[in-house]
């Protein structure tokens, strides 16, 4: 008999409930993961954070499946927690199952989470081929795959090479059959600027890694420096394949650093053109130094409505010194007119409270998001997250307000001092300066609330909760 394999996203109201940062995931992951091993076993997914499934439901589904292997994804570390909850759920229901734990925490803090008695297995790395061969070994039919993986073995762990896919074409496209793809097409992934321009919309991520060093930035350290993609061909049969199948009439582009692969990223405009992809877009990670004349015209061509670009930082000592992205401060204004011109909405994204930087200097920052023209500005508070500079520069100076291990990834809390200001000042700063600067005057309220897809007295809520989130945190 075929053994079986559940994979699972974990609810990630059982770590904690927040407005600000719980967003549907994208099902591809999981339907790429499981469409890898569909030949070897059969296969089940459980979106627990979509259906918003308690514990209990949860558990009974396990217990109703009863699989061999549960493989579980966990998207970021601020909801760590939810993976070793959803390994216990599964051992409550059979001790003998296997379970294997996946995702970008999974990668990062693979030391950590392999100390969970109840996680057998962490894939360290691109899971597809891992997986396969992880599942085959499993099955008696393989030797343990040599890369990607970590494991105890007697009394020590077993830490192998990161594991990235170098041929993506390679890859079968996810098989969503095996979820109701249509809940999915249907509801915004979180109600904000930049959301999709129609629905039924697609999610699509179809570049992995980044070659630059943004202080901040994960990316190099999961995905690599290289930027591999799939063929622009492949990439816009599958959006002819999406049209027809599932009716898709919008486009999120969720990749990192798509314009970092220029070849792959004209070359892709251009044949949304030319065969009439007709799909509206936006896209998140647009690296404003690359943006040039020619790709925002073909862009346009190609249907995008909507970019958010990253800058970080206003003060030039800070972008070159800490951030260390390859942006000419002074003539952003100019490139956002340029994109605003061509009717493409731009929203900005800034950051305040690195370590080392003065009142001041963050005082530019919201300066410059106020005066550089984005149509909305999102600003962070800086968190450093695990193999970063950012990290090894808060480590040299002494910037942690608590524990190193007890960091919580959120980017609304300061969680780093300076001599110059508290984490609570940045936050507080934050909060209100964001309300400010967005929706400070009628015209800008009205604005955003059609933006938003929200009546003004919606908006007005979203800002308080905002607002509150800080001052009753204090
Ligand atoms: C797109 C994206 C999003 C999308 C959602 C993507 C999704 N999957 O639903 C949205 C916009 C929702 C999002 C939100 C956030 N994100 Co985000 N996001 C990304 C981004 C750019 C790409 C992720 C992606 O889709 N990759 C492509 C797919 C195929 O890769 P994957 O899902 O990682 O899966 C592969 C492997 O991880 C592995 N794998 C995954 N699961 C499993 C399971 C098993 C069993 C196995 C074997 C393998 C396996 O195999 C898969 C195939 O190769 C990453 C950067 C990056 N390069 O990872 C940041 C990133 C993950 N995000 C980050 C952050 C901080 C956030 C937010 C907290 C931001 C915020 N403040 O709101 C939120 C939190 C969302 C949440 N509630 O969990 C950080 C995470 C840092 C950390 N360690 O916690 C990253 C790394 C960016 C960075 N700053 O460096 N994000
Ligand atoms: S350009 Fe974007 S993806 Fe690349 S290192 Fe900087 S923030 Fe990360």
């Amino acid at each position: 008999m075929k053994k079986k394999m559940l994979f699972v996203y974990p609810n990630q109201a059982w770590q904690k409930k927040d407005i600000a940062t719980m967003w549907i995931l994208n099902p591809a992951t999981l339907c790429s993961l499981a469409t890898m091993v569909k030949d070897f076993v059969d296969v089940k997914i459980i979106d627990a954070n979509f259906y918003k499934m308690s514990k209990q439901e949860f558990g009974a589904e396990v217990e109703a499946f009863n699989p061999d292997y549960v493989g579980i994804s966990v998207l970021t570390s601020e909801y760590g927690k939810t993976l070793d909850i959803t390994a216990d759920l599964v051992k409550n229901v059979r001790e003998d199952i296997v379970v294997i734990a996946g995702g970008v925490h999974a990668i990062v803090e693979h030391r950590e989470i392999i100390k969970n008695e109840n996680i057998d297995f962490v894939v360290r790395g691109e899971g597809e081929y891992v997986l396969r061969d992880l599942v085959r070994y499993l099955n008696g039919n393989g030797d343990l795959p040599g890369e990607g993986l970590v494991y105890r073995k007697d009394d020590s762990v077993v830490i192998q090479a990161l594991a990235l896919v170098q041929d993506l074409d390679s890859l079968p496209w996810p098989d969503y059959s095996l979820v109701k793809l249509e809940d999915y097409l249907s509801v915004e992934h979180r109600k904000g600027p930049l959301g999709a321009p129609e629905l039924p919309f697609y999610r699509m991520t179809v570049t992995r890694g980044c070659p630059y060093d943004c202080c901040f930035c994960q990316v190099r350290s999961i995905s690599g420096h290289k930027i591999r993609s799939r063929s622009p061909e492949q990439v816009v049969d599958h959006l002819l394949y999406m049209k027809n199948e599932y009716n898709i009439k919008s486009l999120v582009i969720d990749d990192d650093n798509m314009l970092g692969k220029k070849d792959f990223f004209k070359k892709f405009l251009e044949m949304m053109i030319e065969k009439r992809l007709d799909l509206p877009f936006v896209m998140g990670g647009v690296a404003v130094f690359l943006l040039t004349d020619e790709l925002l015209d073909l862009m346009v061509k190609a249907k995008c409505i909507g970019i958010n670009i990253a800058i970080e930082s206003g003060n030039e000592r800070v972008k070159n010194l800490i951030v260390k992205k390859p942006i000419d401060l002074d003539k952003i204004p100019e490139m956002i007119s340029k994109i605003k011109e061509r009717g493409i909405f731009c929203l900005g994204n800034f950051m305040i409270g690195l370590p080392g930087e003065s009142w001041d200097e963050i005082l530019e920052t919201i300066k410059y998001a106020e005066d550089c023209g984005v149509d909305y500005a999102k600003i962070f508070v800086a968190i450093p997250l695990k193999n970063t500079r950012l990290w090894d520069i808060a480590v040299a100076e002494n910037a942690f307000v608590r524990e190193m291990s007890e960091i919580e990834v959120d980017t609304r809390f300061g969680q780093l001092q300076s001599e110059d200001w508290t984490p609570k000042d940045v936050s507080i700063l934050r909060a209100y300066e964001w309300d400010r600067i967005n929706f400070g005057t009628a015209e800008k309220r009205k604005k955003m609330a059609e933006i938003w897809q929200l009546s003004e007295e919606e908006l007005r809520k979203v800002r308080r909760e905002t607002r509150d989130a800080i001052t009753f945190s204090w």
